[in-house]
């Protein structure tokens, strides 16, 4: 593909890049397996739930759901103002991390055993931590470094050097975009060209690739950014969108390109998960980092504005993807489709970092690990640079403390080099070869064949007969169960006894904690 040609990407089908020729160019995601797949009100019952066993998440989902812990870094304005929410109006020179170090948070992030990081490049007051094109509410406008700061290259440098993926957060709502009356200005969507060169642009003739693409004003101006985001600061994992509208009057809406905006970061960052208002990973549905008791990959969708598909059910709903769940979403729902859970919250109480609050505990910071790790989601926990551009040295610690102390919830698997027997109907027995105490399970099953499991035992024998040592609804990617005391028994069993389709089970360990 020559770099200089011209491409249209259809908005309405991010996965179909077609050239202006009208021949496909390529898929972005060639042999997707089932993803999405479309319902009917008048499907019955089996065949709903014949359909959702059949529903694959795609390969990016897979390797996102991989990671497991996930983090977050909220860095702006707002460190420096207190607030959680900025205004759009503040003065840029108020942001001046002197000490910024961001190898200090890369390694941090390691040693707390995170994978990928996520930075807010832009919050919703629209002040960009890089250097933008399109707006002077950034660094650019701090005196720091001169103008010439770029926290967003520098924490994505630092990351790669430290082996964790970089992600990024931009806001959509943008308060200082608003004041300019560019966002909700209720100007036309029309087809624009991203990028949009501005007087001179230092990539005039040097032959970047352009596309053409449907928004607003405010949508090209959410292009152009992504645009910057996504070419100039090496490969992107995960883009977050999420769906506050900060400050922003709600009567001033601004209908987002939806379509457009995903297009274009497939196109230009195709291993990047788009979370939370995208297509591939869902809000958990609360800031407190906690799945569901049975938590579901596969959920019913239904369309909203500009090619964006949500979930049916309310999103604090307690249940999402069971049977039941799939029932009651049936007649408001477009299809049924892999949207694992992500599960946000923040290490201290606010997003941002304020002075006067402090990090949670280990012991919280395990149970919320056990409520969405070990219940099949992904944990994005966010850690807040302080006004120095550092993470402060307890939550450094907290990190490191809470690594160490999930490895002692489950320090070696005890059926390494167990005996392990199939039965083939649902059944894996593991022979330990002596009676040794257990107290931690974690399960797994092998989700590139779906989410299949609906209700499962574990069994331990003990003197002479099996006896339930856990009993639970959904195993999904991951699930680890924490038993309320130690059982000793040679011979352990999982046995399923409801499934969707046949099972495959990735995963059967047993541990005793060292806590
Ligand atoms: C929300 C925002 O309004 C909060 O400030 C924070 O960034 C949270 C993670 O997402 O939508």
């Amino acid at each position: 593909m020559p770099l200089t040609r011209r491409h249209v990407l259809l908005a309405a089908t991010a996965t179909a890049v077609v050239a202006t020729t009208g021949v496909p160019a390529f898929a972005a995601t060639p042999a997707e397996p089932h993803f999405r797949i479309p319902v009917s009100p008048d499907d019955s019952p089996g065949e709903l739930i014949a359909k959702a066993s059949r529903v694959r998440p795609t390969e990016r989902q897979l390797a996102w759901q991989s990671l497991e812990k996930t983090a977050f870094l909220h860095f702006g304005v707002n460190t420096f103002t207190g607030l959680e929410w900025g205004t759009g109006d503040e003065d840029p020179d108020i942001f001046r991390p002197t000490g910024l170090d961001t190898d200090q948070w890369a390694r941090a992030l390691r040693d707390g055993g995170f994978k990928l990081a996520i930075l807010t490049a832009k919050h919703h007051d629209g002040f960009v931590l890089y250097q933008s094109r399109y707006t002077k509410h950034g660094v650019v406008s701090s005196s720091w470094r001169g103008g010439d700061a770029d926290v967003l290259r520098s924490f994505a440098d630092s990351m790669r050097k430290y082996g964790i993926k970089v992600g990024v957060y931009i806001s959509p709502a943008d308060e200082n975009q608003y004041a300019h009356g560019v966002y909700a200005n209720g100007s036309k969507r029309s087809t624009r060209t991203v990028p949009t060169l501005v007087d001179g642009d230092d990539r005039t003739g040097r032959g970047v690739p352009s596309y053409e693409l449907d928004a607003t004003d405010y949508g090209a101006h959410m292009l152009n950014q992504l645009y910057e985001v996504l070419t100039e600061y090496g490969p992107v994992d995960e883009v977050w969108f999420d769906g506050a509208q900060g400050r922003i009057p709600p009567d001033k809406v601004e209908k987002y390109d939806w379509d457009s905006w995903y297009a274009l970061v497939r196109e230009l960052a195709p291993d990047a998960s788009i979370a939370v208002s995208g297509p591939d990973v869902r809000w958990v549905g609360n800031e407190d980092g906690m799945a569901r008791e049975n938590e579901w990959s596969v959920i019913a969708v239904k369309q909203g504005d500009n090619g964006k598909y949500g979930r049916v059910l309310p999103y604090n709903s307690a249940d999402e993807g069971s049977r039941e769940a799939l029932l009651k979403a049936q007649p408001n729902a477009a299809a049924l489709q892999w949207f694992p859970a992500e599960c946000d919250v923040s290490i201290r109480p606010g997003w941002f970092y304020h002075a006067d609050q402090q990090p949670k505990s280990v012991a919280q910071l395990t149970d919320i690990w056990y409520r969405s790790v070990g219940r099949g989601a992904v944990l994005l926990l966010n850690v807040p640079p302080d006004t120095n551009g550092l993470l402060p040295a307890a939550d450094v610690a907290r990190l490191r403390e809470f690594r160490e102390r999930t490895e002692r919830e489950l320090p070696v698997d005890l059926t390494r080099d167990a005996r392990v027997t199939d039965d083939g109907a649902g059944t894996r027995t593991v022979d330990l070869g002596r009676p040794l105490a257990v107290d931690r399970i974690r399960l797994a099953e092998d989700i590139r064949h779906g989410q299949q499991v609906e209700h499962f035992v574990v069994e331990a024998e003990v003197g002479g007969s099996w006896t339930v040592a856990a009993e639970h609804g959904t195993v999904g990617a991951t699930r680890i169960l924490p038993l309320p005391a130690p059982v000793t028994a040679r011979r352990w069993r999982l046995r399923v006894t409801q499934a969707r389709a046949a099972v495959h089970i990735r995963e059967f360990g047993l541990y005793k904690s060292q806590v």
